[in-house]
């Protein structure tokens, strides 16, 4: 945590830092900033306002049932969160069409040979996901020339996107998907939402791409749809378990491909300003920005 203690004092030395588990007076704590933290340690912390996670993502927070209420989460955003991911995602998607990961294959085995690609325009793609980072990746898809659809939960209007909205027209968004790109928060209502029913109702053979949470991906479906031809690859950021143990069986996949968790990283630099920001709104009285609605659950 040292590098964010030295962004946020640069923005604001005034502000004191402490980290954990070197907490000197528990009950001075305010404000904290986490990502993945033990459960229940927030707890001891009586005077808590405010929580910020370190990343877009808020599963982490509002997973630990013992935070009160009363303690208001936050999260951050920066551009360039959006512009890793449309680099990651677009990444992705050009070397799935492209058939990079096989060609990168077929040189250990001094191999030649082509594979077929369609037609971009024909290459349909659908974005689960239309928020702060889905929608731009959704948008920048359809600048390259691909054919992109979108599911939210609330009905979006979006340049050069088809977009659908809520369970009553995922099956609609899905039928017109040959390549899913996961860009949800994980919540009691995403949870799982990579599974078999869902691959079946996309256009075969299909890949998916997740990069939101390891758990709205069931693996064993997965593994199934795969083997049953039902999809033709995976492309995944982020695991249930992470890091990935070693005997997981996506490790022995060739149409599995891996990176562990970077599709998209905060910088202390970027984010720094905002924390300080909410740090000084919070000990004012006020609700911090890009406060997270915990009926929605994002
Ligand atoms: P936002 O909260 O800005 O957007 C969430 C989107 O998901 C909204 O469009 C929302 O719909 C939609 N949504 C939420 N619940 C449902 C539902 N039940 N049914 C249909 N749509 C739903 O999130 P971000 O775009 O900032 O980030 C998304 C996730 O990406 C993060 O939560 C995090 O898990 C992951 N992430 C991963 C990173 C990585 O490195 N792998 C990096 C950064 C983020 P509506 O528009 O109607 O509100
Ligand atoms: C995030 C992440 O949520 O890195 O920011 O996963």
């Amino acid at each position: 945590m040292s590098p964010w203690k030295k962004a946020i004092q640069k923005i604001d030395p005034e502000i004191e830092i402490d980290i954990w588990p070197a907490i000197k007076n528990k009950e001075r704590i305010q404000f904290a900033i986490c990502w993945n933290q033990p459960d229940h340690l927030l707890d001891n912390f009586p005077n808590l306002k405010a929580v910020s996670s370190l990343g877009a993502g808020v599963d982490h927070l509002l997973s630990d049932e013992s935070l009160p209420e009363s303690v208001d989460i936050c999260r951050v955003y920066s551009h360039s969160l959006v512009q890793q991911m449309n680099e990651y995602i677009t990444g992705a998607v050009i070397s799935i069409r492209r058939h990079f990961a096989r060609y990168i294959r077929q040189k250990d085995q001094q191999q030649w040979q082509v594979h077929g690609r369609g037609q971009v325009a024909g290459s349909r793609i659908g974005v689960m996901g239309l928020g702060a980072i889905g929608g731009p990746v959704a948008g920048r898809l359809a600048q390259l020339g691909y054919s992109v659809s979108g599911w939210s939960r609330t009905s979006r209007d979006l340049n050069g996107i088809n977009c659908f909205a809520g369970r009553g027209e995922l099956g609609n968004f899905l039928r017109n998907t040959q390549t899913l790109i996961c860009l949800l928060p994980l919540t009691s209502e995403t949870e799982g939402i990579l599974n078999l029913d869902l691959f079946k109702q996309m256009q075969p053979p299909g890949w998916i791409i997740n990069a939101a949470r390891g758990n709205h991906l069931v693996d064993e479906d997965l593994i199934y749809a795969l083997d049953s031809g039902l999809l033709e690859g995976a492309w995944l950021d982020v695991f249930s378990e992470e890091p990935l143990p070693g005997n997981h069986p996506f490790w022995n996949r060739p149409n599995i491909i891996i990176t562990p968790h970077i599709a998209s990283l905060t910088q202390p630099e970027e984010v720094a300003e905002q924390i300080a920001e909410n740090y000084n709104r919070t000990l004012s009285g006020m609700t911090p920005r890009k406060v997270v609605d915990r009926t929605k659950g994002y």
